[in-house]
């Protein structure tokens, strides 16, 4: 049976998710998952790109071993982060992590020399810190050799399916997080790029989502012992595969794509690149179909990631469903803090960080890890309800309930406080969204699937749902009110 491969390349974690269509349903299988832990070299963090790619050829030989063959694979990973080539194809350097500090005032520099307006007007991106236009202008300023030498850009998945196919191409939905990307004129922008003085000339040829986009490379080939394998562009951004997988029946609906990051917004026609937008600081990611994500980036579960890792320093570990479990036993509504002040941006000592926010506006810090983990999930259960309201205010719709998709449902405390806390129905699944829209994209390149609204109602049969109705409603409604009090949010 024909079989095609999806990888998903998430902050955390890879994974290789093997797909099959079966009486129209979508069958998985998990063949191969990996941590991706970044490393500290040099004072820099890095993503360790190379283990990284010989990772995927593992499951790749798992493939062969286990006499599947493989009709087409696509990857897709985290946005913002890049390689770059020199002129003889090879690869300068390591990538950067987007949370590495050489970022860190240079996007409040550069709008001495262009005001936000000018950049948003351009691009329709929100503003992030680590946004690549503000990474390769922190390399610009400190001279980078790399820069010098480069010849090519090609961001994380780019630089994945050139290092399997040779092809040096930039994927749309990718390239427009670089806030670079200027979706009016359906390229790069020039006079964004002339004003960090990067040269026009390393940006490829933009693809879109769908794209055969070339097959394995003979040595590879040769390498692994497989044949040659189509290889197909997908939303190569994480967050555009994942709402490509969003199982909504309605036209216009909230999603939350939960994982190391909280993307939360709603699909859109046309990018919404108007004053409030700007102002509420939203953004207009590229999709599938010529769609955009009107959402905004809420810090997410890496503030649990990092103050798991923090107690395995010290030497306990806990795993995510031990925390949880404290997590419910805690007193509740007892501190909150706003997820997206920018102290919980950095790798390093999150529960200090909560100490001191608490501290800042006058509440008892929490001491016991079931109260932290409490803290942290009721803190972004709020926040998602804050942004939520932003969500229906620059959209103009009204949602009645929330899709939640990614690694994060398998929180079931964070799926029903955040149907509390919104007052209105969550319904989460797939867990494995990233990965589900990168193979529903590949089969509606190879005429299985019309478009992304059939995928959808074929993910709505072949995986289950769960539904948290909303409880507790008078406590969490105060909560809120004195949560927006705390984190200044008018
Ligand atoms: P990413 O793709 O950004 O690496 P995932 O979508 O894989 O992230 O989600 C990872 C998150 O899912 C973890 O940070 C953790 O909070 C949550 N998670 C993973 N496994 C479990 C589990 N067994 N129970 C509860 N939560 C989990
Ligand atoms: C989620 C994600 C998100 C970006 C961030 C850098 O994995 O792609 O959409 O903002 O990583």
């Amino acid at each position: 049976m024909a079989s095609i491969l999806a990888y998903d390349l998430g902050a955390s974690s890879g994974r290789a998710l093997l797909g099959r269509l079966t009486d129209r349903k979508i069958v998985t299988e998990e063949l191969h998952r990996f941590p991706n832990d970044p490393v500290q070299a040099g004072g820099r963090l890095h993503w360790d790109i190379l283990r990284l790619l010989h990772e995927m050829k593992q499951a790749l030989l798992k493939a062969k071993h286990q006499g599947v063959a493989l009709k087409s694979l696509a990857i897709d990973s985290w946005a913002v982060d890049f390689g770059l080539l020199g002129k003889n194809g090879e690869l300068l350097g390591n990538p950067y992590h987007y949370r590495d500090s050489h970022t860190d005032g240079m996007m409040e520099r550069l709008f001495a020399d262009m005001p936000e307006s000018y950049i948003f007007e351009r691009t329709g991106i929100q503003f992030l810190p680590f946004n690549t236009i503000y990474q390769l202008a922190a390399m610009k300023r400190a001279g980078s050799p790399l820069l010098r030498e480069a010849d090519r850009f090609l961001m994380i998945p780019d630089l994945l399916r050139y290092f399997l196919t040779g092809e040096k191409l930039n994927e749309f939905s990718n390239a427009t997080t670089t806030q670079l990307f200027n979706p009016s004129k359906g390229n790069w922008d020039a006079d964004l790029l002339a004003q960090i003085g990067i040269a026009p000339g390393l940006f490829g040829r933009v693809v879109q989502p769908g794209t055969r986009v070339g097959q394995l490379l003979p040595s590879v080939a040769s390498e692994l012992g497989t044949g040659s394998i189509p290889v197909i562009a997908v939303a190569e951004h994480d967050t555009g595969s994942a709402v490509a997988a969003v199982p909504a029946t309605e036209r216009s609906f909230a999603y939350l794509s939960c994982g190391t990051w909280s993307l939360m917004g709603t699909e859109v026609e046309r990018p919404v690149m108007n004053e409030l937008a700007l102002k509420l600081n939203f953004t207009n990611e590229g999709g599938v179909e010529g769609t955009y994500r009107l959402l905004k980036n809420i810090m997410g579960l890496w503030i649990l990631q990092e103050t798991k890792r923090e107690w395995e320093r010290e030497g306990t570990s806990y795993s995510f469903p031990e925390l949880i479990a404290l997590a419910e036993r805690a007193p509740a509504f007892a501190s909150w803090f706003d997820p997206d002040d920018q102290r919980f941006l950095h790798p390093g000592e999150m529960r200090e960080r909560i100490s001191q926010y608490c501290r800042e506006t006058g509440q008892k810090p929490p001491e016991q890890p079931g109260a932290v983990v409490r803290c942290i999930l009721e803190s972004l259960a709020l926040k998602y309800r804050y942004v939520l309201e932003l969500t229906e205010r620059l959209s103009g719709n009204r949602f009645n309930g929330l899709h939640m998709v990614g690694g994060g449902i398998q929180n079931t405390l964070l799926c029903q406080w955040a149907a509390n806390a919104i007052g209105k129905p969550v319904w989460a699944g797939p867990a494995e969204g990233s990965a589900i829209g990168n193979l529903a994209v590949q089969w509606i390149a190879q005429g299985e699937f019309a478009n992304i609204r059939e995928a959808r109602a074929v993910i709505r049969e072949s995986f289950p749902v769960t539904i948290y109705e909303p409880t507790e409603r008078e406590a969490w409604e105060e909560a809120y009110g004195r949560f927006r009090a705390i984190a200044g949010l008018n």
